[in-house]
């Protein structure tokens, strides 16, 4: 793989790609979507699902991409992107980028296929999963990436069951699993290493994909100014992980001595407010479990 220099808060652009957009203040699906496009510039042609970044970036007149830009059927990013992609091939056009941002609903539920399919065709794609845990633009409902015990509006926390009862589906390991040219997690709390990791994708030779943890303070019951700062604590807390996949082998970017506590990130949030002790017990046992997993098998950086 070719290595371009990294980019970094000295040398990233001062252009704006994805402005004026009517998302809540301190949106992390937001941050994520203008840095990721700032890494890939001005000659990249974007498709986005139904989820909020496409309702807050395409309200006509006020459009807010300057890059080429459509919204996809919720289940057709990744297909959708292709077909982009081998249009401007067929036409000639050189030097571009094409990248799929859809959130963790579209991606890890109803676009699951297509995106399966395009990793299988290696189809010269990025595709970016802003995580915010739920289908947050329609009201908050339940997705396959809502971890144990959020309270949502499909999984609301009462006397017996208390939020979601299921756990995250481990989609980073589920692309990787297909052989996958490139694939990360990121978090926006840790915005250096999510830049490096774009840097990267974008000079892949075939498919990539970047699953970034992005808070959403509407449907989390948190502030505006907390994103970032949930950002690194997930991440230092052991919820959440920095990894990369390539070349057939896992990757571990950080592997915290001793973790942050669990708990504080958890009651910081809205969403977490009525778990028991016992609740936090079984995601702090949950958490233990797979590190000690991805520790074992996992080459560290
Ligand atoms: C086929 C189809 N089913 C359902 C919807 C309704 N819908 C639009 S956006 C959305 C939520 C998307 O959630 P996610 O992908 O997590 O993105 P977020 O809104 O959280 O950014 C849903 C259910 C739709 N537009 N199309
Ligand atoms: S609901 Fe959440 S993800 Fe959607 S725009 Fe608001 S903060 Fe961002
Ligand atoms: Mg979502």
């Amino acid at each position: 793989m070719r290595r371009e220099k990294n980019i970094n808060a000295r040398n990233i652009t001062d252009e704006e790609y994805f402005y004026g957009h009517k998302a809540c203040a301190g949106c992390g699906g937001s941050l994520a979507v203008r840095l990721v496009l700032k890494v890939l510039g001005q000659r990249t042609f974007t498709v986005l699902p139904a989820g909020c970044m496409s309702a807050v970036g395409f309200n006509y007149p006020q459009l807010c991409f300057t890059t080429n830009a459509m919204i996809s059927t919720f289940a057709g990013t990744a297909s959708m992107i292709s077909g982009v992609a081998a249009g401007a091939r067929a036409l000639g056009i050189k030097d571009f980028h094409a990248v799929g941002i859809a959130g963790d609903g579209g991606t890890a539920d109803i676009g699951i296929q297509a995106l399966s399919g395009a990793i299988d065709r290696r189809e010269k794609i990025i595709y970016i999963c802003y995580d915010n845990e739920a289908y947050m633009n329609t009201g908050i409902q339940k997705s396959g990436l809502t971890p144990y015990g959020t309270r949502t509006t499909t999984t609301p926390a009462g006397d017996n069951i208390r939020g979601a009862v299921t756990t995250k589906k481990n989609m980073f390991e589920i692309v990787a699993a297909h052989g996958i040219d490139y694939a990360a997690t990121a978090s926006i709390g840790y915005i250096q290493d999510f830049l490096n990791k774009i840097n990267k994708a974008k000079q892949v030779e075939g498919t990539s994909y970047i699953h970034v943890y992005a808070p959403c303070p509407t449907g989390w019951g948190t502030s505006a100014d907390s994103a970032i700062e949930l950002g690194k604590e997930v991440v230092d807390c052991g919820l959440w992980y920095l990894a990369e996949y390539e070349n057939g082998e896992f990757l571990l970017n950080k592997n915290p001595k001793e973790f942050a506590s669990a708990e504080d990130y958890l009651k910081n949030q809205g969403r977490f407010k009525h778990l028991l002790k016992e609740d936090i017990e079984k995601i702090v046992k949950d958490r233990d479990e797979k590190w000690e997993k991805i520790r074992k098998s996992w080459v560290r950086s």
